[in-house]
């Protein structure tokens, strides 16, 4: 089973990447697919369009564009569920210690890494950023 992970541009931008994908191996998640992607403001509003009409969208669009990004496309058994466990909360100060987001998030707009939140949203979002991966 596939997942869609985006190292979001505050982890790239701070140097942690390597250690946030060293931390997603040695949880047994194979890379299937990476790319390192730099949003438009269509693309990233395409992305969040769920998210459209909540009041953190415009703020959000303008910081998945603000910088690079790294996309994954995440394998591993119940992949869905133990990534969003092995990424804590939306909020860094709620996420438990050895998280992710606990590790390496700012805030919660600031949150170093997206997951998506259910196998449907998975395999919409694999194939939003690796579209010649075909459905997973
Ligand atoms: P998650 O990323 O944990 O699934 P969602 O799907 O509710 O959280 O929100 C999508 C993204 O929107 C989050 N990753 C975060 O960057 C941003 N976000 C969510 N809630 C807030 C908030 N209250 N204030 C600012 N940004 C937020």
């Amino acid at each position: 089973m596939l997942t869609l992970a985006i190292i979001k541009p505050d982890a790239v931008t701070a140097g942690h990447t390597g250690k946030i994908i060293a931390h997603l191996e040695a949880e047994g998640f194979r890379i299937r697919a990476a790319e390192m992607v730099n949003l438009t403001q269509e693309r990233a509003e395409q992305f969040y369009d769920v998210h459209r009409e909540r009041p953190f969208f415009r703020p959000l669009v303008t910081f998945m564009t603000s910088g690079p990004a790294l996309a994954l496309a995440l394998e591993r058994e119940n992949a869905v569920s133990h990534l969003r466990d092995v990424i804590g909360a939306t909020d860094p100060a709620q996420a438990k210690p050895g998280t992710i987001r606990r590790l390496y998030a700012q805030s919660k707009e600031r949150n170093a890494i997206h997951a998506s939140d259910s196998p449907d949203n998975a395999a919409r979002e694999v194939s939003f950023f690796f579209p010649l991966y075909g459905p997973t």
